[in-house]
């Protein structure tokens, strides 16, 4: 049986009226509710990207229907049975491995510092189940609610929600990959961020004075390492005043910027939600003027404790206060500001066991988010709304820029307005190798553009684990080194010449994997698929990748191999193909260095790399490899997309995104571009053609494929007449 069919006769029998309440909302894709009656309750949903209204009722045949039922202490809840053979994935930000089964997690946004392997919940709430089954076919289940939910995955896939009823999203579909389309047609997809935010952020909390900023970005160019962004935490601020800046310590901003742009770096800088109570402070007051303050049950002003001592918390929910919060952005962005990290957005409140504000908060939401309620409602979404406000405010001061927002709260779907990392890690092994599955299941949940504090937030490390780190993290999306207070300086080159080099190689390798990397981004900003994927989206059928973690891919045509424990040669599953051929080497000239995954790049793909530079900025022409790693059959294709790096010209055909091919030809190998899309010329540049053939051998050529498109170049393959 593929799927729930017996289940699904039982459902149909138990709710009765289940036929009228599926219904189609777009390809593949069904909405459940549990019965008519209950449909006044539900308020509009926060994770779909816009209303989708019923295209009529779901099929007859539709494989997966869930069904509804009310637990003992009356909360409703829905269940879906698996298969055996079923894999589970998704649930956004949890610890642990990649594979689900088994677990059980709640949707509850939480300042989780420190946090381990068994946390239940962390920053940021999916409510979202990718099922895998036994062959490689998927479908994916969202309860599109905002309240908490318990995810039961101990037997089969069991969400029981704290709230009304909620609707029940099912999406079915041939593959994984599949699945994550359909995903990213409901919950939106990235926009394409500005190529400096792919490059290497470099971040501690906090650098402290601006002498010291200027330093950090000193040492990135004296020891050749490359670099594109510097993070000012929360010290910059005067005494956590948000939008303020600590006269002594960084007493001319824009001077900072200033500096930070003429060495070729972007700079962020923190904004908190919590403003401090502060009569006189201006944040404050004008915030106070127009009411704008989240307020506790009985309709007072909600005061709770963050840094700054007593703060009030701006209401998210309501779209004036949103307005209102996004126009604070224009001065602060005309200092020079390049990006916004929104910390503590979940919200965190010190001092209370529950670390946020009361569960019965008022917040006078609009109409449009269901109107006014409690913050059991809001709570997980109160970091995206925060997020949703930043992003609009900085494009607003900044129009012909692309913004970049960093949030640490998140929930399905916020990943339409900020990028995210995973908070405050440690400086251990253990948390260095679960930060792939991490990665990976949020790429799994909807989100592609995220990363851990590389090196470990809580704690030192040790000089060994910092490099591995360093090596494995290099390839993430979000590539940003960070540490706490009172910790060692965790720069690349702060553990001695050894390392510094494996950091060196390990960066010089992001920056030459860039073109590749934004072909990636601009992907995941199409399609929805993630950026770093499971090994075994190569091969969902194949039982032996589906709990493979320590392997990952980068797009589907570069396979990392880390070593994410102390140990060096740690075993991985391998894709069926590996042994046959399937994959070559793929070397930067980085090889020899053990403690940086081991690359192999997919035979019949073709990869753009770059050269090295110390920022994106560096140099808009530069020259191109096109890596061909040609199949059995003597073929390769491959995708480059190309744009100005900033700027919204790529809407309107400012791009060039470049299919190319190739293809053995007797003892030649001749490589074209066959198509392009839009108008972006990046102007005259070198390329070289390196062929890997299936026997380890490499062969170049020189030469520009884009003149004389038809034509190609020729490659000779070496091989003896
Ligand atoms: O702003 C300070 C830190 C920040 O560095 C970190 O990345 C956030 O996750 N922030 C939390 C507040 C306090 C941490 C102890």
């Amino acid at each position: 049986m593929r799927s729930t069919t017996a289940f699904a006769l039982l459902a149909i029998c138990s709710i009765g009226a289940l036929a009228q309440d599926a219904a189609s909302i777009a390809d593949g894709t069904v909405r459940f509710i549990a019965s008519d009656a209950k449909r006044t309750e539900i308020v509009p949903s926060m994770a779909l990207q816009r209303p989708f209204p019923s295209l009529g009722r779901a099929p007859a045949d539709f494989p997966v229907v869930p069904e509804f039922f009310e637990t003992d202490d009356d909360k409703e809840a829905f269940r879906i049975a698996i298969d055996p053979g079923t894999s589970l994935y998704g649930t956004g930000e949890v610890a642990g491995p990649l594979l689900r089964n088994g677990r059980v997690i709640e949707t509850w946004n939480l300042d989780a510092y420190g946090y381990g392997e068994d946390a239940t919940n962390l920053y940021k709430s999916h409510p979202w189940v990718l099922a895998v089954r036994e062959d490689g076919t998927a479908f994916g289940v969202l309860a599109d609610t905002t309240y908490r939910v318990r995810i039961d995955l101990t037997t089969d896939i069991e969400m029981v929600s704290d709230g009304p009823d909620f609707p029940v999203i099912v999406i079915d579909g041939d593959s994984p990959q599949q699945v994550l389309r359909r995903l990213a047609t409901l919950v939106g997809t990235i926009e394409m961020p500005p190529e400096w935010a792919l490059g290497y952020h470099q971040c501690r909390y906090s650098y402290y004075p601006d002498s010291r900023v200027r330093e950090i970005a000193d040492g990135f160019r004296e020891h050749e390492i490359p670099c594109d962004v510097i993070w000012m935490d929360i010290d910059y601020m005067d005494e956590f005043r948000v939008f303020t800046f600590d006269p002594e310590g960084f007493p001319h901003p824009a001077r900072t910027n200033d500096y930070l742009h003429a060495n070729g770096f972007h700079s962020i800088w923190m904004i908190d939600p919590g403003v401090r109570l502060d009569p006189g402070y201006s944040i404050y007051d004008a915030g106070e003027a127009i009411d704008a303050w989240v307020r506790n049950a009985a309709g007072e002003t909600y005061v709770g404790e963050v840094w700054p001592g007593e703060c009030v918390f701006p209401d998210y929910t309501n779209a004036a206060v949103r307005e209102w919060w996004a126009k604070l952005y224009a001065p602060f962005m005309a200092l020079g500001v390049d990006g916004v990290w929104n910390d503590m957005n979940e919200p965190a409140v010190f001092n209370v066991e529950s670390k946020t504000m009361p569960e019965d908060n008022l917040h006078r939401a609009d109409e449009a988010l269901g109107g006014p309620g409690p913050h059991a409602r809001f709570h997980n979404v109160y970091g995206m709304l925060m997020v949703q406000a930043t992003r609009e405010g900085i494009m607003a001061a900044n129009p012909d820029k692309r913004p970049f927002v960093l949030s640490r709260a998140g929930y399905i779907g916020s990943h339409r307005y900020a990028a995210t990392w995973s908070g405050d890690n440690t400086a251990d092994w253990a948390h260095l190798e679960m930060s792939t599955p991490m990665v990976l299941n949020m790429g799994l949940s909807g989100h592609p553009f995220t990363g851990p504090d590389i090196g470990g937030f809580v704690g030192n490390g040790t000089p060994e684990m910092f490099a591995r780190w360093m090596g494995i993290g290099a390839l993430y999306p979000f590539c940003r080194g960070h540490t706490g207070k009172g910790n060692i300086d965790k720069e690349p080159w702060a553990f001695g010449e050894d390392v510094g080099a494996t950091c060196r190689a390990a960066l010089e390798r992001r920056y030459r994997l860039l073109p590749y990397i934004y072909t990636l981004f601009r992907e995941a900003s199409q399609t929805g698929m993630p950026v770093v994927r499971p090994l075994f989206f190569h091969d969902p059928a194949d039982p032996a990748l589906r709990s493979e973690d320590g392997v990952y891919l980068l797009g589907a045509d570069l396979m990392v191999v880390t070593q994410p424990t102390p140990l060096r040669d740690r075993e991985h599953a391998m894709p069926k193909d590996f042994a046959t051929g399937g994959w070559r080497a793929f070397n930067l000239g980085d090889n020899e260095d053990p403690d940086l995954p081991r690359l192999f790049q997919r035979a019949g793909s073709i990869i753009a790399v770059g050269p090295v530079v110390q920022h994106t900025g560096e140099d808009t022409r530069k020259p191109m490899e096109l890596r061909v790693a040609l199949d059995a059959d003597g073929v390769a294709g491959g995708v480059l997309y190309e744009d100005a790096g900033d700027g919204w010209g790529y809407r309107e055909g400012e791009y060039r995104s470049s299919l190319f091919a190739a293809w053995r030809e007797g003892d030649e190998v001749r490589v074209r571009v066959v198509s392009t899309l839009g108008d972006y010329d990046p102007g005259p540049r070198r390329y070289t053609i390196r062929v890997l053939h299936s026997d380890g051998r490499e062969t170049t050529a020189q030469g520009d494929p884009f003149i004389g498109m038809s034509r190609g170049i020729t490659v000779p393959t070496g091989a003896t007449r």
